[in-house]
């Protein structure tokens, strides 16, 4: 007994740096099953996990892994909404030795993995046409992944504390990665010289990789709103949009600040950023329970407005982060506590090589709001950050 007991602790050491960086408590995907159980009663539901690609890093499919906290390729969940209380079954591929010595150790069905997975039964996938069958019989329909989206994105809306905690970590990166990101560009350097710059502080400090393509736009590529070639060589006088997010065990930031290359702003690139920086004040000053986007776009789109550089801001001002960078859900959905999103206005005027872009990342809370990118971007804090 002893010695089995020890078995499974070997097992469970062996095989936990396989497993996201971070979790959450395995009751909290546990009650996302069961939230979402409760959306589809009456029927099952069968999820699979992202497949394995060669020479790929394994990414999990991200609704799979909001409802599992599980990592690994080949697993199948089995929610069956119809008996009552609802059932749910995971299941797991045998281990296959050969394939071990390729792509490491892997999870396999049995009783030591439940305790790693939360799941009261992990069964071999051998089992699963037969175990599907079953509960298929009093079921009204047998749901795949599309037919629960929109269940699922509805959840994913409003972070855990858990969750807010990774993202709060995948800000904090980002944060050091805008230091490196200022400490590198000056005139002469080339985009992609921040870019390795900023994404060497991802690595260093636990990232799994960039939430997305890292911007680093100069010149009239600032004007570009999704630039990531980054092959460009920054002049005096230019401005540089640094648009970047860690992400940090599946969750990712989104931070975005425009850098003067020389270290100092001219006079016209003051007067634009001075407006974007206001307008993203007054868009953030909106974020509370019950407000939605729409009205953090018209409090930065009112304020552009007035100084008439309206047909220079072509993009919306916020959408919720998460799992991705750009969120599921329904973006009309008032806001509740716990979301979180970006708040981005920005003005290009490609004519004068002139993008201005700043974007910070706020969480809701009861009574309002709290920024997580605590980051300089008055025009005198920026230009500080470049006397070196
Ligand atoms: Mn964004």
């Amino acid at each position: 007994m002893v010695k089995k007991h020890i078995a499974a602790v070997c097992l469970f050491l062996a095989l936990t740096p396989l497993l996201a960086t971070e979790k959450e408590p395995l009751g909290e995907y546990k009650s996302r099953r069961e939230r979402l159980a409760a959306r589809i009663k009456g029927n099952a539901l069968v999820l699979r996990a992202a497949p394995e690609q060669e020479l790929v890093k394994y990414q999990q499919e991200r609704n799979f892994y909001y409802l599992t906290g599980f990592d690994q390729p080949g697993a199948i969940l089995l929610l069956d909404a119809s008996s009552d209380p609802p059932q749910e079954f995971f299941f797991l591929p045998e281990r296959n030795s050969a394939a071990e010595r390729w792509t490491g150790p892997k999870l396999g069905p049995g009783a030591d993995v439940e305790k790693i997975t939360g799941f009261a039964r992990v069964l071999s996938t051998s089992d699963f046409d037969t175990t599907l069958k079953r509960a298929s019989e009093g079921a009204k329909a047998v749901y795949g992944l599309k037919d629960v989206e929109s269940d699922i994105a509805y959840l994913r809306q409003t972070k855990s504390p858990t969750e807010i905690a990774l993202l709060e970590k995948a800000v904090q990166i980002t944060l050091k990665a805008h230091q490196a990101a200022a400490r590198t560009i000056a005139p002469g350097a080339m985009e992609y010289e921040v870019q390795a710059a900023l994404e060497y502080e991802f690595t260093r400090n636990g990232a799994e990789r960039p939430g997305y393509p890292s911007i680093v736009g100069s010149g009239l590529f600032s004007t570009i709103l999704h630039y990531n070639v980054n092959t460009r060589r920054m002049q005096a006088g230019d401005v540089v949009v640094v648009d970047v997010g860690a992400e940090y065990s599946g969750y990712s930031a989104d931070v975005t600040r425009t850098y003067p290359v020389s270290g100092k702003y001219s006079p016209r690139q003051r007067e634009i950023y001075q407006i974007v920086l206001d307008a993203q004040k007054a868009a953030i000053a909106k974020v509370k329970p019950g407000a939605r986007i729409s009205d953090l776009h018209n409090a930065a789109m009112s304020h552009i407005r007035s100084k008439g550089y309206e047909k220079y801001f072509i993009h919306g001002t916020s959408h919720h982060i998460g799992l991705e960078v750009h969120d599921v859900g329904d973006t009309s959905r008032p806001f509740e506590p716990n979301m979180v999103i970006t708040v981005e206005p920005g003005i290009y005027i490609p004519e004068e090589q002139l993008g201005i872009r700043i974007e910070d990342d706020v969480v809701v809370t009861t009574n309002g709001h709290r920024v997580l990118s605590d980051f300089p971007k008055e025009i005198s804090e920026i230009e500080s950050l470049f006397k070196r």
